[in-house]
């Protein structure tokens, strides 16, 4: 998400200050009454201080979206990321100095212009010593905001109108191997888990058709509670993108995790995710298919059902499987014409309009 630069409580003043003072001297220049230059120059300065500053909070204001108006993909995703009401409160802090610093220009400008002359230099100082506890007051939502910038940079830019295929599964399992192989996006792999910490977006075009895959960071077979911030942003996607999910299972189990874990987590996903899933059962070149022979072969011939006796209680439930090896990018044709097959599912945009 763009956040514009956030600017300290120092940076605002100094800058709405310092304008101030410019502006002071250009109507020291200009020919007007001796006895109402002096007032006419401080209420210059104090309102020419209002104005850049307010036009600063507002600019800030303008370019961050209104939260309850962005999809609920995205609304979930800074929620985990950096949280949606702390957010809104920094938000709503900008707001409330806007007001506040509004209602400082248009007194003080009136009484300056009210006052004696003498007295017109003395309002000024007490003006800005004003502006400047408003604008200290609200240090901490701006910090927080410049930590919303930092940590939202990389938010992902979702296409809503293409059919979206969500990868999960354990990590390690090579999630983002296929990414690689099937669009021509490039996240990171490397052989431990959770390399993957955000979510990556691969894109593919078959039949005119817009494909949008996503790799999400590896999950674990545990309850949504006790997940980190880097599983729930999986979670997020699959509950607001996914138009299937194929599902990864290392069949090598070289990612550290049993099939019997891995087809655990594959129901609860399941279970929770009311979406089509695709069994993708990966690393068929370094399995050990069949333990007495060890012949590998066995996962590439049509045959290969009859050889993984040990996966063949899990799949009893689903026919919809496939036998790949991401790294050798076997199977990938079949993955891609199932991709294809994918269906889209129409979501509401925005919950409320469930009840229309
Ligand atoms: N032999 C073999 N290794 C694979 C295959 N697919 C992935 N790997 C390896 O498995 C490791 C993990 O791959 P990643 O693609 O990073 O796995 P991931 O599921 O994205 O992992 P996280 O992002 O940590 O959840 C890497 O060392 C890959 O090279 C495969 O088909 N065969
Ligand atoms: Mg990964």
């Amino acid at each position: 998400m763009m956040i514009p630069t956030i600017p300290t409580p120092d940076e605002l003043l100094d800058k709405g200050f310092r304008r101030g003072k410019k502006a002071a001297d250009l109507a020291r220049t200009s020919k007007i009454p001796r006895h109402l230059k002096s007032k006419r120059i401080e209420e210059t300065r104090v309102i020419t201080a209002c104005q850049v500053i307010k036009d600063r909070i507002k600019m800030i204001l303008d370019r961050v979206p209104n939260i309850e108006t962005l999809p609920e993909f995205y609304q979930d995703y800074i929620d985990i990321t950096v949280g949606v009401d702390d957010m809104k409160k920094a938000l709503g802090a900008l707001n409330w100095s806007y007001g506040i610093i509004t209602q400082l220009e248009k007194d003080y400008s009136s009484r300056i212009r009210r006052s004696s002359p003498e007295k017109a230099s003395t309002l000024q100082k007490q003006a800005y010593g004003r502006i400047a506890s408003v604008v200290n007051k609200i240090k901490k939502d701006l910090d927080f905001l410049d930590f919303a910038k930092a940590n939202l940079r990389n938010m992902p830019t979702i296409d809503f109108e293409a059919t979206t295929i969500v990868i999960a599964g354990f990590p390690n399992v090579g999630k983002s191997t296929l990414l690689r192989q099937i669009t021509d996006a490039t996240p990171e792999v490397a052989n431990y888990p959770f390399t993957t910490k955000g979510i990556q977006i691969g894109h593919l075009e078959r039949n005119w058709k817009k494909i949008q895959i996503i790799d999400t960071p590896g999950l674990l077979d545990r309850p949504i509670l006790d997940m980190n911030e880097i599983e729930l942003n999986a979670m997020v996607a699959l509950e607001h993108l996914a138009d299937a999910i194929f599902f990864i299972i290392d069949v090598s189990e070289t990612c550290g995790f049993s099939i019997e874990s891995q087809f655990n987590l594959s129901y609860e996903i399941k279970r929770i995710f009311d979406v089509p899933m695709v069994y993708l059962f990966n690393k068929i070149d370094i399995a050990d298919v069949n333990k007495d022979t060890n012949d590998k072969s066995k996962f590439e011939s049509d045959e290969s059902e009859s050889d993984i006796s040990y996966l063949s209680s899990y799949l009893e439930e689903t026919d919809d499987y496939l036998f790949i090896s991401a790294y050798e990018g076997k199977g990938i044709e079949d993955i891609i014409s199932k991709l294809s097959s994918v269906r889209k599912i129409e979501r509401n945009k925005n919950e409320d309009m469930e009840f229309y």
